[in-house]
């Protein structure tokens, strides 16, 4: 007889994100069959800002507080009609509440009820299941085999909109491939980054940080950026393109002019560039710098410019969609069939719910292409990312720099994992 954990209550606020703005925070209660104890877990709500259009609907009030951006509306929703339609179910049945969910919503793209809603809840849920079973949420989502903690992409220098200076593109990570273990990377990361801010700082430059954590002075462009992330990882004591690689998020559906079907680099004083020469810059940087990773290279539309890309580049470098397939998996299907990209950035919210996250990810492994289980620039204090990424044996995570608490709290929880892992865990 399988065993019954009765959802009893879910119940909603408005809290504060990473960015001062309002998300949705969700606690489930529950209560074991047999013995009647009962068990709440909560999870909250991330949020971006360089968001796809394809993305689920991202529900907000609209109204005079909060500039529009309140979720009183989604807090309702979940008080309300989720709860109405949860209760009494078992919690321990995540395939089902998600389905009675996105059922309820009756939209493909969750904008009834609020992806925002029903993420908070379906996160809540599997949480509260975990607990309810003893087990690290990490085992939960993912078995007995789920051992590898993944290799992270930290993100030292912000751009594009997630910072106000001159730089186009959004993300400069590096990369610790040259690491044994998760703490060791991180380390090798946290290294670089406090060089970084001296030296930074030492030639005068900005170390005010953008939403991510990363640092967001002016650079002249993309390849005086990355040549200072060579500095400083050459000050930390590590061998460039050996200990530590660089990946980057060009983002670049933020700067695409659909009329005119250019990119306009307005940190490059306006200048524009086409498919092929987006395609061209690319080919140029990877020759100059170690450059294993560039996600979303041209816009979430541009299917044509993806697949030439890819079979440009897709050899050498791992192209990433995230604007492009925006965790969907009949996005990904196309990815697959046109053989656009090869690798998916995994956003839960960007889905909506955790079942439909890990039919992702599944998809996109069945396929042979990587997975990178991804923060938004706006986050909470919450950790299931972290998790996640163990679960499924991601193989990478992507969750800004080595500091800001939103940033190192899923960092963190991958220490913890590791430690309680201990001989049984895998990396790179
Ligand atoms: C991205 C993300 C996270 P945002 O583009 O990959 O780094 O940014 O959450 O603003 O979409
Ligand atoms: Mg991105």
């Amino acid at each position: 007889m399988s065993l019954i954990v009765q959802i009893t209550e879910i119940h909603a606020r408005q809290i504060l994100d990473s960015r001062g703005n309002p998300t949705v925070e969700v606690e489930v209660t529950a209560q074991t069959e047999t013995t009647g104890r009962k068990i709440t877990a909560r999870e909250s709500v991330p949020s971006g800002a360089s968001t796809g259009r394809f993305e689920a609907v991202e529900l907000r009030d609209g109204d005079n507080s909060y500039f529009g951006l309140g979720v009183q509306k989604v807090v309702t929703h979940v008080n309300t009609k989720i709860n109405d339609a949860l209760v009494g179910k078992n919690v321990l049945k995540q395939g089902e509440l998600d389905r009675a969910m996105v059922e309820l919503d009756g939209t493909d793209n969750k904008g009834n009820l609020g992806a925002n809603a029903i993420l908070g809840v379906s996160l809540a849920c599997a949480k509260t299941a975990a607990k309810a079973l003893d087990m690290p949420l990490y085992q939960y989502l993912g078995g007995c085999n789920a051992k590898r903690l993944p290799v992270p992409m930290m993100n030292v220098i912000n751009g594009g909109a997630h910072a106000r200076n001159s730089l186009d593109f959004q993300e400069f990570m590096i990369v610790p491939v040259g690491a044994k273990t998760f703490s060791d990377g991180l380390k090798m990361g946290a290294e670089v980054y406090h060089f970084l801010r001296q030296i930074l700082d030492k030639e005068g430059k900005s170390t005010a940080v953008g939403d991510e954590g990363g640092f967001a002075p002016d650079f002249a462009d993309t390849k005086e950026a990355f040549s200072y992330l060579s500095k400083a990882v050459k000050l930390a004591g590590y061998h460039v393109g050996e200990d530590i690689v660089y990946a980057m998020d060009a983002a670049a559906s933020e700067l695409y002019d659909e009329e005119r079907g250019v990119y306009v680099f307005p940190g490059e004083d306006g200048c524009e560039r086409d498919t092929e020469e987006m395609i061209a810059l690319y080919e140029e940087l990877i020759a100059e710098f170690p450059i294993i990773s560039i996600e979303d290279g041209l816009s979430e539309d541009d299917w044509d410019g993806w697949q030439k890309m890819t079979s440009r580049l897709g050899d050498k470098i791992q192209l990433v969609g995230d604007d492009l397939f925006v965790t969907n998996p009949k996005r990904i299907k196309c990815g697959i069939d046109l053989k656009a990209g090869n690798a998916v950035l995994i956003k839960l919210n960007q889905i909506g719910t955790v079942t439909e996250a890990m039919d992702a990810i599944e998809m996109a492994k069945c396929a042979g292409m990587n997975t990178i289980i991804s923060h938004r620039s706006g986050e909470t204090e919450d950790a299931f990312l972290a998790d996640l990424a163990v679960a499924v044996n991601a193989g990478q995570v992507k969750t800004g720099a080595p500091a800001r608490s939103e940033r190192t709290a899923k960092y963190n929880q991958l220490l913890r994992i590791e430690e309680e892992l201990a001989g049984q865990a895998r990396f790179n």
